[in-house]
């Protein structure tokens, strides 16, 4: 026995050993859930923390006795759980930050390089006179644009138009290369995959869609860029995660869409997470936007939206635009007319003022 200072100098040592041992002992836990994760296994095993328990506690004999040996282990247990969670996250593919140093490149548009790109076009495409209208007009914007419209379209009622199918990707394409705008246009299916990615620039997942495991595995065997939309009942991590299928199988070109999650709200088509945007570039190394379109379902609200999507980081913004929206085959209330598009991006003030903008007016 000695005096308390030096007892409890010799407890301190006994400390650090003890948390040099639990140091080694979670790189061991981490090595562990390496290996598991890659034979499938859970983190959790109950039966092995219970075989460890019975061994320690037969061993107690001082007065740290088997009540308090399995209080230390468990929590021991618990806190080993949790560095492998950890491990687990950190090790996702979406979360390396080194994913697209100089931003994502589609054509001759760049996501996350500084400037905002603007994905839009109707909502569905009707015909090559619709598409062309607003290609042009688009097209006489100094913004980097991507042309958007859907051929194969997930509609709620199946009484509803349903696109026009492979007719609609040719007259998408066609006036993409006419007003050299790179295309993105949604893709329902694996079937139809091969079909959709032959021409368009980018293959859009939808909402409905995000849940694909199937689908989203096969745009993982892709060389082609992926809009990736979260599900309209999906959590943050869920979209992750869903986006981790498509850069697993090897295609790490995803770009990921906030548009509005279902909330009691009826003042808008669905609620515009906004907090989603700086969470997901935070937590991901991939570009997001923001669809303003489907997210509000109204035309009023979109440019403060649209401000307050691009202050929160958003690297673009989807809009729905139709020459004449109140003939629109699908969604004409929300989508915006010629003049609307132009008063939304000087609103935004990234129009430019270029001739070819002034042309635009
Ligand atoms: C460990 C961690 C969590 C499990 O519930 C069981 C054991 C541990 O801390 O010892 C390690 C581990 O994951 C394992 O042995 O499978
Ligand atoms: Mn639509």
């Amino acid at each position: 026995m000695g005096d308390l200072a030096s007892l409890r100098g010799r407890i301190d040592a006994l400390n650090l050993g003890l948390l040099d041992l639990l140091e080694e002992r979670a790189d061991l836990v981490v090595a562990i859930a390496r290996l598991k994760q890659a034979q499938g296994l859970e983190g959790h095993d109950p039966g092995r923390e219970e075989e460890m328990l019975r061994a320690l506690t037969a061993r107690a004999t001082g007065s740290f006795g088997a009540f308090e040996i399995g209080e230390v282990f468990r929590a021991i247990f618990r806190a080993s759980l949790g560095v492998q969670e950890k491990a687990r996250r950190d090790a996702l593919r979406v979360r390396r930050r080194d994913l697209h140093p100089g931003g994502l490149r589609v054509g001759g548009v760049t996501f996350g390089a500084g400037r905002p790109v603007m994905l839009a076009g109707p909502c569905a495409v009707e015909d090559e006179e619709q598409v062309d209208r607003v290609a042009a007009h688009l097209a006489a914007f100094p913004i980097p644009t991507l042309l958007r419209a859907g051929a194969f379209k997930p509609r709620t009622n199946p009484y509803s138009f349903q696109g026009l199918r492979e007719e609609g990707l040719r007259i998408l394409r066609r006036a993409g290369r006419r007003h050299g705008l790179a295309t993105v246009t949604e893709v329902l299916d694996v079937a139809t995959l091969p079909l959709v990615a032959e021409h368009a620039d980018m293959l859009q997942v939808g909402a409905r869609n995000m849940y694909n495991t199937e689908l989203l595995k096969a745009l993982g065997r892709m060389d082609k860029p992926v809009l990736l939309k979260r599900g309209f009942s999906a959590t943050i991590e869920e979209l992750l995660l869903s986006a981790e299928y498509i850069l697993a199988g090897g295609n790490d070109r995803v770009v990921l869409c906030e548009r509005g999650i279902r909330t009691f709200e009826r003042a808008t088509r669905n609620t515009l997470d906004i907090s989603a945007v700086p969470i997901l570039k935070l937590e991901t190394g991939l570009p997001v936007i923001v669809d303003l379109s489907h997210a509000l379902g109204r035309r009023d609200i979109l440019l403060p939206c649209g401000r307050a999507a691009l202050a929160a980081g958003a690297d673009g913004l989807m809009v729905e635009v139709h020459a004449a929206p109140d003939r629109a085959l699908s969604d004409g209330f929300q989508q915006l007319d010629l003049p609307s598009y132009t008063a939304l991006v000087e609103g935004l003030g990234i129009a430019g003022t270029t001739p070819r903008a002034a042309a635009a007016r």
